[in-house]
């Protein structure tokens, strides 16, 4: 029997009143997983309407302390349930099991316990004043929660993504309405499973699921009683949901697109710049925001370079998530394959030198009906490209020489974007100066996505708007509220 994912709104799952589904299917043989029941108004209006009386209710009245441990029993919950977790994010993204068992499950979970610890640690302000009659005044800060926060995620990294977002706006006390991706909405769902079983309010996690216009999207984030949205996903969707939110001036934090730099020095350690780069270009099957789309090299070591880069992403095996040598997973669904495709065909009409990849590999069997894609490597496109300049989200990367430092740094903020970069150096004073140059929210020096979860995280340019992460998720999900006492 075809499975089906339900919403889930004030503590139930829930089917949609008017049994409006869609598919969910496989990136890997495209075989249907489930229907997923997509809201309209009435669902969403329930979901907020649940949201909003949870802030009343016990949720409302917990301790600091209370919250917190309810939320590291939510972690603990998804450790418990690890395989089941692991088998869903899989089945839903085509990703190998090597990958979302070490980074998405687990930073799933670890998302929970991060924040907890935070909203117990972090002091408020605190401010002594004279007065005209010598008693004097103290002022100090109290953080609240912002009330019901709507949380819109992407396909990426689903679950990661998505906790990411809720652990902060929980642990804050505020409580949320998901709309998970269309394309990814399983381990969502399972959460609220989790939920229940430790014991958080209903109403204080829900999620409903459907697209963005004209959908549970638009619903969501039009709705007069969400007080914060909260965004990951696409530059130019990130624009509509700002747009929605002015009306009723809302708090947004927009983590958006990117088209990231990497910087290769030719005094880099060229073992750890390739292991780093290759990880950075073709790690979720290039569907990273962070990952690396234009690659910097300085010429003396730029033929060596593309050669072993091209070299890996030949190697990179596909194949079915579950088999040990699977390096590399399917695209999320052929309509994104066929954006990725149409930049490799504009790549080759522009004159690309094609080092790796460019086409679709051939898979055997049910494979071949997966959205497949090679890895691929291009040289030789001049830096006005379309190729070069706009986010593609798939394996793929343009690499381009340079003969100074000044102009690796020129090159590599010549885009609209500012959210990552990596830079391959052992001259510890160039990976300070550059580090310090580039127009980013975050930049590695010999690595990638190394993430300390209390770093700030997030976007310059059209990359984003806010950090989160740490304390600078409570500056997002709280509002600072100052009291002042005449002595
Ligand atoms: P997307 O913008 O297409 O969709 C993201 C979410 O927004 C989905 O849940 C979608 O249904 C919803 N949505 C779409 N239109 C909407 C609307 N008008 N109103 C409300 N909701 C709407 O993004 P995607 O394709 O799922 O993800 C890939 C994109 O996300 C890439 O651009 C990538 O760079 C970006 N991304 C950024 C970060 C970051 O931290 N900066 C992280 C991951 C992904
Ligand atoms: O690691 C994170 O917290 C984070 N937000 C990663 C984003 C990855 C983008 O695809």
């Amino acid at each position: 029997m075809t499975k089906e994912t339900l919403h889930f709104i004030n503590g139930e799952f829930v089917r949609s009143a008017s049994g409006k589904t869609f598919e969910n299917r496989s990136p890997i043989d495209n075989k249907l997983i489930a229907k997923v029941h997509e809201a309209g108004r009435a669902e969403v209006d329930a979901a907020v309407r649940a949201a909003k009386d949870a802030l009343n209710g016990p949720w409302g009245r917990m301790t600091v302390e209370e919250r917190s441990k309810m939320l590291y029993a939510v972690a603990d919950e998804i450790t418990a349930r690890f395989d089941e977790f692991l088998a869903a994010e899989v089945a839903d993204t085509g990703k190998p099991v090597s990958l979302a068992s070490h980074i998405d499950i687990p930073r799933g979970a670890a998302n929970f316990k991060v924040f907890a610890d935070t909203v117990k640690n972090v002091a408020t302000e605190f401010f002594q004043m004279p007065t005209p009659d010598g008693a004097g005044a103290l002022n100090y800060a109290v953080r609240v929660p912002k009330g019901v926060v709507a949380v819109i995620c992407p396909w990426n990294l689903p679950l990661l993504l998505m906790t990411w977002k809720v652990g902060p706006a929980l642990a804050c006390g505020n409580t949320v309405v998901v709309k998970p991706s269309e394309e990814t909405p399983t381990t969502a769902a399972l959460l609220g499973e989790v939920m229940n079983k430790v014991g958080v309010p209903p109403g204080v996690y829900n999620v409903v699921h459907g697209f963005g216009p004209d959908s549970a999207g638009e619903f969501l984030t039009t709705h007069d009683d969400v007080d914060a949205i909260t965004f990951t996903g696409e530059t130019r969707t990130g624009a509509a949901i700002m747009k929605a939110a002015a009306p009723g001036i809302k708090a947004t934090s927009m983590e958006l697109g990117g088209k990231n730099p990497a910087i290769v020095f030719a005094d880099a350690d060229m073992n750890v710049a390739l292991e780093a780069t290759v990880r950075s270009v073709f790690a979720n099957c290039g569907q990273v925001c962070l990952g690396t789309e234009r690659v910097y090299v300085e010429r003396p070591i730029f033929d060596e370079f593309v050669r072993r880069l091209g070299d890996a992403a030949k190697a990179m095996k596909p194949g079915r998530p579950e088999e040990k040598d699977t390096k590399i997973g399917p695209l999320i669904s052929h309509e994104h394959r066929d954006k990725v495709l149409s930049y490799y065909k504009k790549a080759k009409d522009e004159g690309a030198t094609v080092v790796a990849g460019g086409g679709v590999p051939r898979m055997a069997g049910e494979l071949a009906e997966g959205s497949w894609i090679e890895p691929t490597v291009w040289t030789g496109l001049p830096e006005t490209s379309a190729v070069v300049r706009e986010e593609i989200f798939g394996p793929c990367c343009h690499v381009t020489p340079f003969d100074t430092e000044e102009e690796a740094i020129r090159l590599a903020n010549d885009t609209k974007y500012g959210l990552a970069a990596a830079v391959h150096t052992t001259n510890l004073a160039r990976a300070h100066r550059v580090g310090a140059k580039l127009e980013v929210g975050i930049c590695w020096i010999n690595s990638w996505f190394l993430r300390d979860l209390r770093t700030p995280f997030g976007g310059t340019k059209q990359s984003g708007i806010g950090r989160e992460g740490g304390v600078h998720s409570l500056e997002f999900y709280t509002e600072l509220r100052n009291v002042c006492i005449k002595l």
